[in-house]
């Protein structure tokens, strides 16, 4: 049970609640009141981002699977292709780090710090957004690196990436279902480490593919440069309407 969010385990029956000493009742009813109230945000994001000429795109992953080294790499690319209207909204408990390294490629970031919490929420972000004072953009949100909260809460984009690096290993869609059911891409990163580990790409996608079987994937490494050709020509034919996403 996640105390700071009330993303309770919804299937834990009430007898298995009991077993295990968890209260119970009142925190289901505060859990529904709180994602209803974030979605309603999000409906209002969405609405405001479009308005705006924005699209959203929303990285959620495990702390530390490259969602910020994706994000150097994909603007970097899409600025050599001549796209350069970006924007970032950085999700972590503490520090500037990750929102600095953006910056230091010219791109504005907004950092949220979100201290005892364990993920970004519609609200959270659309102050940063009101921060921001972007029109006709790309605006990528990195969310708290965490492979299970973030996935209850919409924030209102338009994409939800969810990053996988292949030292996590391919059993981690079917044991983190909810994250993989959610997104609509699954970037598959750290591809140059598998001659290093026991993880499979056929197997890990094929587990993906089991709770999700719309989710698209792009298999790459952010460090090497290999598959990101691919990613950056997708989100370019994404946002000129050429491509489903
Ligand atoms: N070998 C290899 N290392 C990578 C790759 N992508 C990222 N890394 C490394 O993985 C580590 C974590 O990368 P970050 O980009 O900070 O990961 P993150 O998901 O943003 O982490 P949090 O924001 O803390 O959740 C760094 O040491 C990166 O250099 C990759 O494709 N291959
Ligand atoms: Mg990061």
């Amino acid at each position: 049970m996640c105390t700071t969010c009330g993303c309770g385990n919804r299937e834990m029956s009430h007898e298995e609640m009991h077993r295990r000493g968890i209260a119970h009742g009142h925190e289901i009813a505060v859990e529904q009141d709180i994602l209803s109230e974030n979605n309603r945000v999000a409906r209002q994001n969405r609405n405001r981002w479009n308005l705006a000429g924005c699209m959203a795109v929303n990285m959620v992953s495990s702390p530390g699977s490259g969602k910020t080294t994706l994000l150097e790499r994909t603007i970097e690319m899409l600025g050599d292709k001549g796209f350069r209207r970006i924007a970032v909204i950085e999700g972590d408990q503490q520090t500037e780090n990750d929102a600095g390294r953006i910056r230091r490629l010219g791109i504005p970031a907004i950092q949220i710090n979100t201290h005892n919490g364990c993920h970004l929420d519609a609200r959270m972000v659309a102050s940063a957004f009101d921060e921001l004072q972007i029109k006709d953009s790309l605006l990528f949100i990195e969310n708290v690196g965490n492979l299970v909260c973030p996935a209850m809460f919409d924030l209102g984009e338009s994409l939800r990436v969810v990053l996988l690096s292949v030292t996590e290993g391919d059993d981690k869609p079917l044991k983190y279902p909810y994250m993989f059911a959610g997104a609509d891409i699954c970037v598959i990163n750290k591809i140059d480490l598998l001659p290093y580990v026991d993880s499979d790409l056929s197997r890990l996608k094929e587990n993906a593919r089991k709770v999700n079987g719309q989710l698209r994937f792009f298999a790459l490494s952010s460090t090497r440069g290999t598959g990101l050709d691919e990613w950056c020509d997708y989100l370019l034919n994404v946002l000129a309407g050429k491509e489903e996403r």
